[in-house]
Order: C-alpha cells, then sequence, then structure tokens
C-alpha cells in the first residue's frame, strides 16, 4: 500500500475514548497529509513508504489543540501584576482605566506587522510543546478597524508558521469608552457593521462573547449570537467565569461548540450542555492566575458526560500562559482532571470545542498532526511542570 512516511516501532495514544486509546507495538502511516494508518504494526498492510522513521518505543498523540487563546494582543500587563502583587484588585485596575482597557489601546497603537511580531514568540512557545492548531480571538481593539486588523494580524499567523489558526471574533469582549454608557449601542455597531465586514472577508470561524457583570448582558449575548447565525458562524461563549448569569445555558441553546470558563456553571446549564454536546473548556491557567477558589463542577459534568476541553486562554491580564502542557498540570492538580481527560482535553475536545471534525485523534481519515513525545508513560505529559519532552511534531504529514 501507498504511502509517504511511516511510523514504526511507535506507542499510539489514539485518543479514540473513552481513556487514551492506547497501542503498544504500534504503527503509523500518512499519505498527503492524511492518516491512513493508525494501529498494531503486526496488524498493517504491507506498506511501500518513502520515508520511514523508527520511533524507538516513544510515545504518539494527536498534535496538540489550544482552543481558547487571545494570542494577539498589544503590549503586556506586567505592570498591573506587579500592582495586583502589591495588593491592588484586578477590579480596581480595571476601573483606574488599566485591564481589558489598556490592553485595548496598546493594541489600537499597534499595526498588523506589530501585532503578527509580538504574537508569533507565544505561538512558537505553543508550537515548541507539540500544538498543531491553535484558536486566535480578537477582542482587544473594540473598533471596527482594529477588531479586522487583529483577525487579519491572525489569518497571517497561519501563514508565517506551519500551524492551523482557527479565528474567532470576540468583538463583545469589552465595552470601549466611545460607548462607556451604550453597551446596547456597541453591540448594535458590532452586529450591524463589523461582524458582516468580518464575515464578508472570511476572517472569522466563529464568533464569541464576555458574559459576564463586567462584560456584557444575556440580552446583548444573544444579539451577537442572533448575528452569528445571520452569517452561518457558529459560536462559543465565555460564560459563568465570575458570576452566574446562565450563559452555558444559553450558549448551549444556540447549540454552541463551546462554553468556556464555567466556574460558576449550575447544574442546569450542564444538563443543556449535555443535550446540546457543547464542549465545557475549562481555563485552569486563568483560575491559577487569579487566584480564584471556585472549581469549575467537575464531578457534575462528568456525570453528565459533557466533553471537556482545557486550553491556555492565553492572554495578557488573567492568563500569560503559553503551554499547553501546564495548563494539563493545572487541570490535574486544581481541577483534579486525570490523565486521560487533560490529554482528552488538548486533543479530541478541544477539535471538537473549534467544531474540527477532522484532527484531534489518531485514526484513518484524520490529518497527520503528531506530537511525538520522549516519555515512557503518557502521565509524564501531565506531571512534570516546566519541562517539555517533545521529541518531534508534524503537521499535515510533515
Ligand atoms: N475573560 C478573561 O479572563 C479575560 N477575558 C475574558 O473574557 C480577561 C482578559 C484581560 O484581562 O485582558
Ligand atoms: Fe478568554
Amino acid at each position: 500500500m501507498r504511502c509517504d512516511r511511516l511510523w514504526r516501532n511507535a506507542r499510539l495514544a489514539t485518543m479514540r475514548g473513552p481513556g487514551l486509546g492506547p497501542v503498544e507495538d504500534g504503527m503509523l502511516a500518512s499519505l498527503d497529509g492524511m492518516i491512513v494508518y493508525a494501529g498494531r504494526a503486526d496488524e498493517a498492510p504491507a506498506f511501500e513508504p518513502r520515508e520511514t522513521i523508527d520511533c524507538d518505543g516513544r510515545w504518539i498523540t494527536p498534535g496538540l489543540i489550544d482552543c481558547h487563546t487571545h494570542l494577539i494582543h498589544g503590549g503586556d500587563r506586567a505592570r498591573e501584576f506587579e500592582m495586583r502583587l502589591d495588593g491592588s484588585t484586578y477590579e480596581e485596575i480595571a476601573r483606574a482605566g488599566g485591564g481589558i482597557l489598556s490592553t485595548m489601546r496598546a493594541t489600537r497603537a499597534a499595526s498588523e506587522d506589530d501585532l503578527v511580531a509580538t504574537a508569533l514568540p507565544r505561538l512558537d512557545a505553543l508550537i515548541a510543546e507539540g500544538a498543531t492548531t491553535v484558536e486566535v480571538k480578537s477582542g482587544y481593539g473594540l473598533d471596527r478597524d482594529t477588531e479586522i486588523r487583529m483577525l487579519r494580524a491572525a489569518r497571517r499567523l497561519g501563514r508565517e508558521r506551519p500551524v492551523h489558526i482557527a479565528t474567532t471574533f470576540l468583538g463583545a469582549h469589552a465595552v470601549p469608552p466611545e460607548y462607556a454608557d451604550d453597551a446596547d449601542g456597541y453591540i448594535a455597531m458590532l452586529c450591524e457593521e463589523v461582524l458582516p465586514e468580518v464575515a464578508a472577508l472570511g476572517f472569522a470561524d466563529a464568533v464569541d462573547a464576555f458574559c459576564e457583570g463586567i462584560g456584557f448582558t444575556p440580552a446583548q449575548t444573544q444579539r451577537m449570537f442572533d448575528a452569528a447565525a445571520r452569517h452561518g458562524l457558529p459560536v462559543k461563549l465565555h460564560a459563568d467565569q465570575l458570576s452566574n448569569l446562565h450563559g452555558a445555558a444559553l450558549a448551549a441553546g444556540r447549540g454552541a461548540l463551546s462554553a468556556d470558563h464555567l466556574e460558576y456553571l449550575d447544574q442546569a446549564g450542564i444538563a443543556a450542555m449535555a443535550a446540546s454536546g457543547t464542549v465545557a473548556t475549562l481555563l485552569p491557567g486563568a483560575y491559577y492566575f487569579m487566584r480564584e477558589s471556585r472549581l469549575p463542577p467537575i464531578e457534575a459534568l462528568r456525570a453528565a458526560g459533557v466533553p471537556i476541553a482545557l486550553a491556555t486562554d492565553c492572554n495578557p491580564g488573567t492568563s500569560p500562559l503559553t503551554s499547553l502542557l501546564l495548563a494539563m498540570n493545572l487541570g490535574a492538580t486544581l481541577f483534579h482532571l486525570t490523565v486521560a481527560e487533560c490529554i482528552t482535553g488538548v486533543t479530541r475536545n478541544a477539535a471538537r470545542a473549534l467544531g474540527l471534525a477532522d484532527r484531534g485523534t489518531l485514526e484513518v481519515g484524520k490529518r497527520c498532526d503528531l506530537a511525538i513525545w520522549d516519555v515512557e508513560r503518557p502521565a509524564e505529559l501531565v506531571y512534570r511542570m516546566g519541562y517539555n519532552p517533545l521529541h518531534a511534531r508534524i503537521w499535515s504529514g510533515q
């Protein structure tokens, strides 16, 4: 049988659930960037590869997927971090003109080239740990031009590096100063002026909003979702992070791909997510960095069979994290996720949170995006802190 590359003498974490779907004595073959075999070596057809790679018993997982990031932004908030260490709260800093609005100012001042140049090191950090698909949101421009510039820069990242970038329009991230007393007017402007242009340019794969006391109301979120539907775009939601506005239930009712954060998620929200198949994307980096104490309802999510994803939420204010390996460690340590749940969360379920059915597992017909690890057990990917055992990364068969 014809193939381009053959990885032999490998152990596979196929992620064809419920657990890791492990295969000892495994073999994997690719053709034209797709997997044409993933399974036991002794059951494989006879291949005639152009190249054979001996994995020396190393573990192969699907390439990692970061399904929630704000990778593109101007500046940083290290100064605000220092202020928090000196006793100021996130809310106080935000009221004094800091917070999301300070990043908005830095982002508005940045050119497209600046945005790409400052995002690339963060993207490279993710790639160095085996990430092959990364979601990137807008949401620090909060005006027409800058939101579009952020998304254009995000698309460019996918041409600068061998990685798939999934883009999300998050115009409804915060109310900009121009609309300080008119959040409804801002939402109307996003729905009537910005989103139609973003959609026409093909710059967004999904639409997100920040449904929160300090963000947007459920009614405003609904209007964003209505506009997304008019343009045929799937939705996701920053929901129930700091309070319970029943955002997850709202999102699930709209068939959202994912509801993210979820510290204040209640049983009705869980039931709605289970019914709609909406992924629960947990962001332990933000929980850790903000020293939150309210845990997302992991046990109830599990019991209801809601798929759980894990992501970095990489952003300058609440989660300056560029490591999916550390996100897994935090997910296990802080959220009590199992090793299999953590790895599923950054592969199969992360793909689902992005609506990407062609990746996230090692099986025939999926993209050949792989991470090959120098580990004896997959648990090592979750167990270590600040150590990167990546041996090789394959994107689209290369
Ligand atoms: N939730 C968060 O934690 C971040 N955005 C959001 O919707 C905060 C982003 C920031 O502080 O810059
Ligand atoms: Fe976020």
